[in-house]
């Protein structure tokens, strides 16, 4: 009885086994092959923009930036003195800046309007008063 258990779990690991290592090579070479032949052709107009945000106590630099609705752009954060955050609520972004290190978070936004951004990660008695707008345009 025991030697048909181990008999049925053996076949059944077996064919897990076979479906895991068919499956992972086929989804990752897919994958691979249209990335590398994607930035020979394209690679210039799909390239997001570039932003620089610095925190430090108590303000963002620049404190207002433009994005495009549907476009990406990649933000690095990075603080001039201690740990800041990064939270634009109506666009799910939250990040943390911490010094000596440049975070780098790229965002599509889905949808137009004025996001106040602020620092959500205490930094001093002027915290609350850390603040900037991110603008994004139809
Ligand atoms: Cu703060």
């Amino acid at each position: 009885m025991s030697k048909k258990a181990a008999f049925i779990l053996s076949l059944l690991g077996v064919a897990t086994g076979i479906s895991i290592s068919a499956g992972v090579p086929a989804g990752s070479s897919t994958p691979a092959s249209g990335s590398t032949a994607i930035p020979a052709q394209t690679a210039p107009a799909d390239q997001p923009k570039v932003i620089q945000i610095v925190a430090h106590k108590f303000a963002f630099e620049p404190n207002r930036i433009t994005l495009k609705k549907g476009v990406p752009a990649t933000l690095q954060l990075s603080s001039r003195d201690v740990q800041h955050g990064f939270y634009i609520r109506g666009l799910k972004v939250d990040e943390e800046i911490l010094p000596g290190t440049t975070t780098e978070v790229t965002i599509t936004p889905d949808k137009a309007g004025t996001f106040p951004t602020i620092c959500d990660h205490f930094c001093g008695l002027g915290h609350k008063k850390m603040n900037m707008t991110v603008v994004v345009e139809e």
